[in-house]
Order: structure tokens, then sequence, then C-alpha cells
């Protein structure tokens, strides 16, 4: 039967349960990404299965988010995790060396192989035709342990791609066209997948740019064909040896389907506080702004910081405007620099930070009071900056530039007037500097781990209590994102391996005294709106909860990684049966889940909760593997009892004569 690229790959690599969409399916993964703001509990998890080295095919481990180095905690994780990677067999980037998702794309991204990242914009392999998943640590830990990762089977939505960008429109606008129609949770369950005569016009970055961002459409994931604009860029990067040809087969069927002419797309911007909130340039022009950052996981390429080049040379910021570049990658800042495009951004004005996400997670370049922020990054949840009340702008670095040039934002195109539009051709072979990249050796991994003080050990969690007894802590809206729930920022991120520590911040912003009354509640609840739980994968928004007692979540729906999140650490990730009764329930609400226990382990799907006197109804939409997790109090739990009843059995052989435990793509996790 004729396949789309998506259901190809998938087939590929399942290794578990049936393709319908919807049901639980586990699949092998190739690669796996850490980053260290999720990584360093992602490797603590990993190390506490107890292997010797990693079992996948490949694995690495970015610093790019936690470079600010205020006290000792981000220099200590950064060694910890140089000295995690050479011990068990990972590939080391260190600070400075770029973004994960675009360094993964230059040296190690390849088409048709299936990564699993612990950031949720790892969907940026798109760039280079990989199925590649955004999800929390624990899940990513588990496949470096060799086991499949779990999720719903995906819908596929194909979009079919004519005509070509006009000048001065990039491939960020057509992102931003996919989410003013379907906003911030209209591809939840979907897989994005690109087709038609318009794909082949969009480069690499291009696609990465796309694949990145469909994050925030809340899709599974997105994919691209594997056709010459791939090869190009792997012969670019000494890998043509890595390139395959991949498409879907003609007369393939997609679950959903849309059409876009590239053609028809014109400069867009997502206004504060949701990348969902989408305008015309024309709706917000002549808006002041006081700072522009082009750069981050999105915007970080070559052909971005040229184009800005190209745009502002010869000409300056807009006096008092705070004008910034950070470069996705060292290799990015290189060749931009072989190529004369340094020169124009520092005669600009431009503050050229080192690579990395920096003001995207709020490390460091927050903006002052009232102060407006044009940014290319993904998104601009409210306070993520690190500023209350921060009104950040999100759009492509055409407009970025022409708005750095002017001071106000501006529809790039009328610099058509001014000046041609600065065409950016990629080079046809770049520098190549993997100095910054530390490959694995049987020789390091005779290496100790060193671990410094802010590292503390991974908290022990109970089993699911027969009965929940808890308090309702707290009633949030819809979209709350997991910036809401467990804010980064330069304050909070360094303790991302220390739980104790980092509970204090849960829903800091929204409710500063939250993490206070859950220890006098013992037992929380949490009522929520619609997509609760959206964009990042950090399962620090379900951890430090539960570690503040945290073990239900009642809301209208959830976003996909969060969900998974809640199931891995033992919070019962329930939805109203009927949603009206959202309106009836309070903060302060006392809330029974009578034989909670008994009714998982007898599969039940609804729960009854009482309310004082009144009895609503739940759904426990789980599969059964996260049925386990959750009655065993979290998925680490699982897998240590698992582990120790294998212990007890007499040990199996597997073909080659060895003791097969776990089982490279076991599915006990
Ligand atoms: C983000 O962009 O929100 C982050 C910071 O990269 C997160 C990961 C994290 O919180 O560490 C993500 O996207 O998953």
């Amino acid at each position: 039967m004729a396949k789309n690229l998506t259901e190809k790959i998938i087939t590929q690599h399942l290794v578990e349960g049936r393709m319908v969409a919807g049901e639980e399916i586990g699949i092998r993964i190739d690669h796996t990404l850490l980053q260290d703001a999720t990584g360093t509990m992602a490797m603590l998890e990993f190390e506490t299965l107890g292997l010797k080295r990693v079992k996948v095919d490949l694995a690495a481990q970015y610093v790019d988010h936690n470079l600010l180095q205020t006290d000792f905690k981000n220099a200590d994780d950064h060694k910890y995790l140089r000295s995690a990677c050479a011990h068990y067999g990972i590939n080391y980037s260190e600070p400075g060396n770029g973004i994960s998702h675009i360094v993964h794309m230059e040296r190690f991204g390849r088409p048709g192989l299936t990564l699993l990242g612990a950031d949720s914009h790892t969907p940026g392999a798109a760039g280079v035709s990989m199925l590649a998943i955004g999800a929390g640590g624990l899940d990513v830990a588990l496949a470096m342990a060799g086991y499949s990762y779990h999720f719903p089977c995906p819908k596929v939505l194909g979009v079919r791609l004519s005509g070509t960008l006009p000048d001065w429109v990039s491939a960020k606008d057509l992102i931003l066209e996919m989410l003013r129609r379907y906003d911030v949770k209209g591809c939840r369950g979907k897989v994005v997948e690109y087709y038609g005569p318009g794909v082949r016009t969009l480069t690499a970055t291009d696609r990465m740019t796309i694949g990145n961002m469909g994050t925030e459409l809340g899709a599974t994931s997105t994919v691209f064909p594997s056709d010459e604009q791939t090869r190009k860029w792997l012969l670019a990067q000494g890998r043509e040896a890595d390139w395959q040809e991949l498409e879907a087969d003609v007369g393939c069927h997609y679950d959903e389907h849309a059409e876009l002419d590239l053609g028809s797309l014109e400069p867009l911007i997502a206004c504060p506080t949701s990348p969902g909130n989408i305008k015309r340039i024309s709706e917000v022009a002549g808006t002041k702004v006081d700072q522009v950052i082009v750069g981050s996981s999105v915007n970080g390429s070559y052909r971005d910081l040229m184009m800005t080049a190209g745009i502002v040379k010869d000409r300056h910021a807009a006096a008092e405007l705070s004008f910034h570049v950070n470069p996705g990658s060292r290799q990015v800042l290189e060749n931009v620099a072989e190529n004369s495009g340094v020169m124009p951004l520092l005669l600009a004005g431009a503050r050229i930070h080192q690579s990395g996400c920096l003001g995207c997670i709020g490390m460091g370049q927050a903006p002052g009071t009232d102060q407006v922020s044009l940014r290319t990054f993904p998104r601009n949840f409210p306070g993520r900056s690190g500023t209350k009340g921060d009104q950040v702008y999100l759009c492509s670095p055409e407009t970025a530039a022409a708005s750095a040039l002017k001071g106000v934002i501006t529809d790039p195109r009328e610099l058509a007037a001014e000046m041609a539009w600065p065409e950016v051709i990629p080079p046809d072979k770049y520098i190549v500097d993997t100095s910054s990249l530390i490959a694995p050796t049987p020789e390091s991994f005779e290496t100790e781990v060193v671990r410094g003080p802010n590292i503390k050990p991974f908290p022990e969690f109970e089993s699911l209590p027969k009965t929940l007894k808890a308090r309702v802590v707290l009633k949030v809206e819809d979209n709350i994102s997991t910036d809401g729930i467990m804010p980064a920022g330069s304050k909070v991120l360094p303790l991302r391996s220390n739980i104790e520590a980092i509970s204090e911040f849960v829903f800091y912003q929204l409710d500063p005294e939250f993490s206070l009354r859950c220890k006098g509640f013992g037992q929380a609840v949490v009522i929520g709106g619609d997509n609760y739980g959206q964009g990042s994968s950090r399962e620090h928004a379900a951890l430090a909860p539960r570690y503040l007692g945290v073990r239900a979540k009642i809301v209208k729906s959830f976003a996909r990684i969060h969900k998974a999140n809640l199931c891995n650490f033992g919070i019962l990730p329930l939805t109203f049966k009927n949603p009206a009764d959202y309106a009836a329930i309070k903060a302060g609400d006392p809330l029974v889940i009578p034989d909670v226990r008994q009714h998982l382990e007898a599969g039940e799907t609804e729960l009854k909760v009482k309310i004082g006197a009144r009895e609503i109804i739940t759904l426990l939409e789980v599969s059964s593997r996260q049925r386990q997790h959750l009655i065993a109090g979290g998925t680490l739990n699982h897998v240590r009892q698992m582990l120790k009843a294998e212990n007890k059995k007499p040990p199996r052989k597997s073909a080659r004569g060895r003791k097969a435990r776990p089982n490279k793509h076991d599915s006990a996790a």
C-alpha cells in the first residue's frame, strides 16, 4: 500500500503496537539528543539504570542553555556532563559550540532515522528528513538505555507546498502562517508532512526553521522529503555519504490535507504572549521597538545571519535600540565571519553573543520594564524572557533586521524602495570545525564521573495510594505553558539538578505561594483548562510538582509531552468528562478519589472524584504501560521493579550467548 513518508519511517522503526492513530506505539530510536538544562537530570536518571554504556547508535549531549556562569552551579554541571559523556559513550558538545538542534543537524543528522530529544524543538531535524520527536528527559534516558520510545500513533497532516517564497519573505513566515491557521493546539497528535513542488525551493535550514517551530502547533513532529536540497546540505557539511533519497509514495493517503502557495505568503508576526497570536505586520507596524534579537534554534542559521547582515550593511540600528545577534552554532559564526558577514553586523551596532539559546529561555537579554522586544525566537509565553509583563513579538530575520534599522515594527518589503533584496547563497562547503565536539573513545570510558555539590540525588517517590485525599492547590486557565508551571531563566535553570531547590519556583510567576501551600496540603491537585502544559519538554514541570505533593492534574485537555511527563513521575493526568465541571471547582476545595489504586489496577478509564458533597467524572486516557507506571508512583520505580524481578530470574541468554538485559529496544519501560 502506498505510504506517506511519516508512515514509512515509523513502519521501519515500529517495535510495538499498530499504526492506528491515537493508539500507543513503540519505536526504535536511532539517535538521542540531550541539552544541558534537561540533560543533567536525564543523565542522572540514566545512571540510576545501572548500565555501563549507552545502547543507542548515536547519543549526543549539548551544552547550550545554562551558559551563564554566575556561580559554580552551571560550570559544575558542564563538568559532570562532560565526564558522564566520556564514561557512558556519548558525544559531548562544549559550551559555545552551539544549539543542540543546529549542531546535530550539521554533524550527525541523517535522512530516515529517528531522533528522540529532551527538548521540544527537536523536530528541527526535519531539515535533514529525520523523524525527530521531543520528549521528557526520562524518556530520552530510557532510549539511551536501549528501550523503545512510546507515544500515541500520530495522524499525518499532509501540506502540499507550491510556488516559491517572495523576496523579503522566508521560512519563518511559512511557519507563522501555519500558526495563524492552526494556532497552538491545532496540530496536536499529528505529524505535519510537507510535500509538493514548493518543497524543492526550500533549503535544509529553511526546513529546520519550519520543523523547529512546528512544535508550537502542538505537533508531534514535522517531516520533509530528503531530496537534492538535503544532499546539497550534507555535501556542504562533508557528509554526502549520509544522504539517501526519501519521499512519500505516489498515491499515498494523508489523514488530513492542506495546501499552501509559498508565493502568497507575506511577513507575519506573533504578538504577545503566544506564538499563536499571529497578525499581519501591517496591523502592528509602527510600534516602537526597544530590543531586537536575531538567532536561536529556529533562526540561528548561516542564512539567517547573512540575511540580517545583508539588510543592515552600511547602516546602523536605530538610536537607543538594543540590537543582538545570537548565532545558532560556532560553525554558523565561523562561516558568517569567513564570508564577510560579521563586520556589517558589528558596524550596525549589533551585540554579537556566543552561540546558544540565551535570551530564548531568559538566560540574559531580558527586556526592560514596558519595553517591546522583537525576536526571531520560537516562543513568547508570558514572562519567559525573564521580565514580568513582557511584550515579546516573534518574527523572521528580515522583519527583525528592518525593524532594527527603523526602530519600529517594519514590514521588510518596505526596504525594497531603498535597497536590493540581499539574496543569501549558502556555501558549497562549510568550514567544519569539530574541535568543540568531543567523541567518546574506548579510553574515555575509564573517565571518572564528577558531580558538583548542586547535584542532588533523584528523589524517592511513593507508589499510588489506595485512596487519594488531596486539596485543589491552584486553578489555571487554558494554554498554560510549562514556562508558567516551571519557569526557566537565569535564576531557576541552574537548579535543574536539585529538585528540592527548584520546586520552590513551581508556578512562581502566577502564584508565588504555590510551593508553600503545597507543603501545607500534603497531597495536592491542580485544575487546568485546554492544552495544559504546552511548550517545552521540561520534565521538571512534572517532577517538581510531584516533589511538592501534587498527585493529580484535572484539566480540559493536555499537551502531549507534558502528559507523558506526568505519567513518568506518577501524577494522574485526568480530564473532565464534562468540561463544564471545570467551572464548579475552586482553589482550596477538598477532593477525594476513592479506591484510585484499585480502579487503575482494574484498567478503568473513568474515575469518580468527590469534591465536598459533589461528584464528578474524570477520564484517565493512558496506555496500560503508563497505568503501571502511575501505580508504581513513576516510571523509574516501575523500571527498577522490573529490573529487580529480572535479576531474580535465572539469566536469559541472548543469541550471542551474553546475558541479555535490558534488551536493546525492549519495551519494559
Ligand atoms: C524551551 O525552548 O522551552 C526549552 C528551554 O528549550 C525547553 C527545554 C527545557 O526546558 O530545558 C524545550 O523546548 O523543551
